[in-house]
């Protein structure tokens, strides 16, 4: 297993930019509340950590992983958010529901990042069990909702980065 031996919730801060004067949004599903809540924990404390005001944060909450990707376009249509988290927990069951669930969020939301230019952060986790979704919401692999956090900062920075002009000319 990929994440087995890693808490992926490490990160070097001193090497993230600050997030001060930018703005996000975090696009919320109430399905496995438990889990998904203390993921926007986790992801909120980060933002706040790395200097992004409350002020410049908006949430939103979706009934279900399913409703992300609109809930994100919805947002972004609102207001030009430098980067869009999105925060799911779709635990696999006895049917093929989570992988219905899982692609149709991963496909939406790269179509959204792409067509819109604005970072939407996959925020999902995608457990066989409960406990393993506990272990990754705060638990023994860390908090995925840091990462989104920390990855929604790292893509807004770019972003900011990029759109400025450039003081080389040529190469
Ligand atoms: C229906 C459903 C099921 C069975 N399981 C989950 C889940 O584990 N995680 C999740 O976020 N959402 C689940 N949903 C709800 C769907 O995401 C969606 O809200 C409904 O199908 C309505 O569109």
């Amino acid at each position: 297993m990929a994440s087995a031996l890693k808490n992926l919730s490490t990160y070097d801060e001193t090497n993230l930019p600050s997030a001060a004067g930018l703005s996000f949004g975090i696009v919320v599903s109430d399905w496995n509340a438990d889990i998904t809540h203390a993921l926007y924990q986790g992801c909120l404390d980060t933002l706040v950590k790395h200097g992004v005001s409350e002020d410049d944060i908006r949430t939103a909450q979706v009934p279900g992983s399913f409703e992300l990707p609109v809930g994100a376009k919805i947002m972004a249509g609102v207001k030009r958010f430098d980067a869009i988290i999105c925060l799911g927990c779709v635990i696999k069951g006895e049917t093929q529901h989570d992988e219905y669930i899982n692609n149709a969020v991963a496909t939406g939301l790269t179509n959204l990042s792409i067509a819109s230019g604005i970072p939407c952060i996959f925020g999902v986790l995608t457990p066989n069990t409960h406990e393993q979704a506990l272990d990754r919401a705060g638990g023994k692999h860390g908090n995925k909702g840091v990462e989104a956090a920390v990855t929604a900062i790292r893509m807004a920075s770019l972003r900011k980065e990029l759109a400025k002009p450039s003081a080389k000319i040529g190469y």
